[in-house]
């Protein structure tokens, strides 16, 4: 049995390819700054926005959805199984190494803990056999604790004891799958983490509730023998009006405050962080200097809607200035790179499915090229460095840097320096030279960040120009 019978196995062809079934920009097996692409982004399809729900095929608030899937049918479990076959042909035929999932994701409810068990098994059995057979792994798997109308008011932070140990369960059955299937990760989304109504809502019991719940993930990992990394995903809102996990910086705060943070890094979503009114880069840059960066839902929202859209990757700067922040902080570790998307209500074909994945790949292989190439230059260290050097230069700088100094010092010396410049960023110079890296090839001798450089030194660019071409002649 095929699923997409139509395509084949995906291919990387070069800029000069005209097949929109091929990899334009990501070549697996390219080295860059010592590894392969293929080690660097780790991609993932995300189960859920690929095979599971109706939103997946087009359903919103106003439409019902816009496309059928060989996979369907009227019996849940045989749904279940033909979707498990299908994910695998999907991954193969991209070339791509790992796959995530909600348990909900893969296989229905039914009457009871007990029925449910019996099919998640059935399908975790699928998944195993189809992992050994392909060699494709499981970058993470979680719990849909959002979606059943009993978390209505939360899981972990429900006001009902009740609801909170039925929550309990499926994370204890999550882990043993995680464990089962050796999940490089596992994480924790609450979407119904939080409040309606802030007068209505004992927030400090729910926050003690949530901390309780994460050491008791924490202990039967331990007991189990799963070794996986914990990650939460921050989201400020939707579906809750306020979620707990707001964002990476509310994430941190919360860990440290209850001791949880050597047990947890982020799963951080590109739409979330706007949502938040941060940029993805800000986000990852906020877990590294954590050092918890743990893996990335790779996709965009749409800053005109204001919702979670989740659509696929092409906003290119966006991405590069992701990859920066990813290269900065030493890669992705266990983590990789999940496109958390969905394909448009209006890209009806199945095949849009292959095109929407190698979008998002294309999109990030050249913007994590650009990346290198702008750490390589060091484009933006120089800028760094030259923008806090009277920190590392000068006496003053050093004495605030090593702690020695005091209110009484620097207001000493502030009072006997009296010749304090303002010194210009040149910001929209350098954004768009910037944008050479991302857009074309930077072509300037001298690098731009030499120029930049030298700008502050109050030698104009085109001087500094005139000058090397008069060398160079
Ligand atoms: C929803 C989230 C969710 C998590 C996993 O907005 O992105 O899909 O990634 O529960
Ligand atoms: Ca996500
Ligand atoms: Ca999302």
């Amino acid at each position: 049995m095929t699923y997409f019978p139509t395509v084949g196995k995906i291919k990387f062809e070069g800029v000069e390819s005209n097949n929109p079934f091929a990899y334009r920009h990501y070549n697996p097996e390219e080295v860059v700054m010592g590894k392969t692409m293929a080690e660097h982004m780790r991609f993932a399809v995300a189960y859920w926005h690929t095979f599971a729900s109706d939103g997946a095929k087009g359903q919103d608030p106003f439409g019902m959805k816009t496309m059928t899937r060989p996979w369907e049918s009227t019996d849940s479990m045989e749904e279940a199984r033909q979707k498990a076959y299908a994910n695998f042909e999907f991954l193969e035929k991209l070339g791509v190494p790992f796959f995530a999932f909600h348990d909900l994701d893969v296989a229905p409810e039914g009457n009871s803990i007990e029925e449910y068990h019996r099919n998640l098994d059935e399908i975790v059995a699928i998944f195993k056999s189809e992992m050994e057979r392909t060699g494709i792994k499981l970058l993470w798997n979680t719990s849909n604790a959002f979606s059943h109308p009993r978390f209505v008011n939360g899981a972990a932070t429900s006001p009902n004891a009740d609801v909170y140990a039925h929550a309990a369960a499926q994370v204890k059955k999550g882990l043993e799958i995680a464990k089962e299937l050796g999940a490089e990760n596992y994480v924790f989304w609450g979407g119904r983490e939080g409040y309606e109504f802030l007068q209505n809502t004992d927030y400090k019991l729910e926050m003690d509730n949530l901390a309780k719940f994460y050491w008791m993930a924490i202990n039967y990992a331990q007991e189990i023998g799963y070794t996986g990394q914990f990650l939460i995903e921050p989201k400020p809102k939707e579906p809750t009006k306020h979620q707990y996990d707001y964002d990476t910086a509310t994430v941190v705060a919360f860990l440290k405050t209850y001791g949880l943070d050597k047990h947890f890094k982020m799963n951080l979503e590109a739409n979330h962080a706007t949502l938040a009114m941060h940029t993805f880069d800000h986000e990852i840059r906020v877990a590294a200097s954590h050092d918890m960066l743990g893996s990335l839902d790779a996709n965009q929202g749409d800053l005109l809607i204001g919702w979670d859209t989740d659509e696929f990757p092409t906003d290119l700067t966006a991405v590069t200035l992701a990859c920066y922040e990813i290269i900065k902080a030493g890669g992705l570790g266990t983590g990789g790179v999940n496109f958390d998307a969905k394909v448009r209500r209006s890209s009806t074909d199945l095949e849009d499915l292959f095109l929407a994945h190698i979008a998002g790949m294309d999109t990030f292989a050249r913007g994590f090229k650009a990346a290198a190439k702008l750490i390589e230059d060091k484009f933006f260290e120089d800028i760094v460095a030259n923008r806090y050097s009277t920190f590392h230069n000068s006496e003053i700088g050093k004495t605030i840097l090593d702690g020695t100094a005091t209110f009484a010092s620097l207001a000493e010396y502030a009072k006997t320096n009296n010749t304090l410049k303002v010194v210009s960023d040149h910001l929209e110079y350098t954004k768009v030279r910037m944008n050479e890296y991302i857009y074309s090839q930077p072509t300037s001798t001298p690098k731009s960040n030499e120029i930049i450089k030298h700008l502050n030194e109050k030698i104009s660019g085109a001087d500094l120009l005139a000058k090397t071409s008069q060398e160079a002649v």
